[in-house]
């Protein structure tokens, strides 16, 4: 296969908006390129100067702290970062201009015509499938880099020489709304609830972007969807292509057999449930998601050796950062690390999966969802609430009745002191906001770190 360019070099300035990490990869893979790029960011901080300066050397025209709408709208095609929102006025510009506007991901695939990709979304435990799937493609000897939302930009895996055989691609519903082309080997869809709402109108907005991950669809396709999800079910039937399911609870082309505690791919037991060393139901999900995946991808991929090299995989992968990570226990009391868990379905399966009383940090920036789906759970796990951040009113408007709680209106330090005072030796404190980050820190990355230092800190 060709690249086949989005336009011709000549064809006028490319504008990308948002000097992220997409913003930077995107702008560096359209100058190794050689058309002529100019880029902005509203923000202005020491790093985005940086970074203007290195891409400045490249031969990009950089703004920092606006943008100009007339130059926008005179863009050959506009490449918009998923962060940035549709009524940001940098994209407003470009849509009342009748301006093409794609997403990184698009400009990225342009320039990979040979690379097989494997597309993970949903809405939880697609970056955990994402990172298992490429622990399992590169097992089986392939070269597969993890990209996407879970963190490198496909478009730096686009400039990477030699490009690899395979990726294994996490997207964001914010990602699919411009990616025209995407057209994976195989889809993967973990499930489907509630989020976003900050962003989106509606739950079906939000949907309807996920659903984007189909509209390439040809009888050639192949699609593992999760069989425990109607929501999941409801989206993808009908869709061309070979369907594959998974489930925990029921018979499925891969599913988890409580009887002999194994889980089960194509018929045939890949490895026992005890092996795998990641907590909760929705892990085992995700683990038979990602092996049907990539056993699905290839044919190659099915053989007695290949699930071998799969089983093996998984006996070693290990749980991530930031998703209900072990930080450590002291004084009896064990600190859990959920700081991924930025929307309420997320927090009700962290709260879900505890053996322990729990004092759950709940809060942050709100996020639209209200948070009474988790008084049930709450009344059955949680001891104590800590209300936190933009979001701790709603909090606690929604909760106050069904748990003790306690308002906390300061410093993310004042919240940890005061999950400290109310726990005692034998409980888990537990930082599953259920909301994003951005009241107090950059992202939830720094949320989970600074928890991190001030579990150990508090107790040395
Ligand atoms: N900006 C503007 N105007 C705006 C909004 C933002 O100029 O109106 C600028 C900001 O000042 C900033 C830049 O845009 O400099 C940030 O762009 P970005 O938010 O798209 O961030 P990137 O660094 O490019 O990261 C993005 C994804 N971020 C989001 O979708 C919010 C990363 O996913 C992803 O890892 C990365 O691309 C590489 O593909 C993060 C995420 O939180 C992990 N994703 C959400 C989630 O998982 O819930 C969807």
């Amino acid at each position: 296969m060709t690249v086949q360019p989005m336009i011709p070099p000549t064809a006028g300035e490319i504008v990308v908006i948002g000097l992220g990490r997409s913003g930077v990869a995107a702008s560096s893979l359209l100058r190794a390129h050689g058309y002529d790029v100019y880029a902005c960011d509203d923000a202005t901080s020491p790093k985005l100067a940086d970074i203007a300066r290195e891409l400045t050397t490249r031969g990009a025209s950089v703004q920092t702290g606006g943008h100009d709408a007339a130059r926008i709208a005179r863009a050959a095609l506009v490449v918009v970062s998923p962060g940035v929102p549709p009524d940001a006025p940098a994209v407003v510009a470009a849509s009342n201009a009748s301006r093409a506007v794609v997403s990184e991901i698009e400009i990225a695939l342009r320039y990979m015509p040979n690379v097989r990709y494997i597309a993970v979304t949903g809405t939880n435990g697609k970056t955990t499938t994402t990172a298992l799937i490429g622990a399992l493609l590169r097992a089986l000897g392939v070269t597969a880099p993890d990209a996407g939302n879970i963190g490198t930009p496909l478009s730096e895996v686009a400039l990477a020489e030699p490009q690899p055989a395979w990726v294994s691609l996490e997207l964001s519903s914010f990602q699919l709304h411009d990616t025209p082309s995407i057209a994976p080997d195989v889809g993967v869809l973990t499930n489907l609830s509630a989020d976003h709402l900050d962003r989106y109108a509606t739950v079906g907005d939000y949907f309807a972007d996920k659903a984007l991950l189909f509209r390439n669809a040809t009888s050639r396709s192949r699609w593992v969807v999760n069989a425990d999800d109607p929501v999941s079910l409801d989206m993808a039937r009908g869709v061309a292509g070979d369907h594959f399911h998974f489930s925990v609870v029921k018979q499925s082309d891969a599913w988890y057999d409580r009887t002999t505690d194994s889980l089960v791919v194509f018929d045939t037991p890949l490895l026992s449930r005890g092996d795998v060393h990641l907590l909760g139901d929705h892990n085992v999900a995700n683990v038979l998601a990602a092996s049907l995946a990539v056993m699905a991808a290839s044919s190659d991929f099915r053989t007695p050796a290949a699930r071998e090299a799969i089983a093996d995989a998984l006996r070693s992968f290990r749980a991530m950062p930031n998703r209900l990570e072990v930080v450590g226990e002291w004084n009896g009391i064990e600190w859990i690390n959920d700081s991924k868990a930025t929307n309420v379905a997320s927090t009700l399966v962290a709260v879900q999966g505890m053996t322990r009383p729990v004092v759950l940090l709940l809060g942050g920036r709100h996020k639209g969802e209200p948070y009474t789906a988790l008084a049930q759970p709450i009344a059955e796990h949680v001891k104590h609430v800590i209300a936190f951040g933009e979001a701790a009113p709603i909090v606690q408007h929604d909760l106050a009745n069904a748990v003790a709680l306690t308002r906390v209106d300061g410093t993310f330090e004042e919240v940890i002191a005061a999950a400290r005072g109310v726990a005692a030796s034998g409980d888990a404190i537990l930082l599953s906001p259920a909301c994003s980050s951005y009241d107090m820190f950059n992202n939830y990355v720094e949320r989970g770190q600074r928890f991190r230092e001030l579990a150990a800190q508090g107790n040395d």
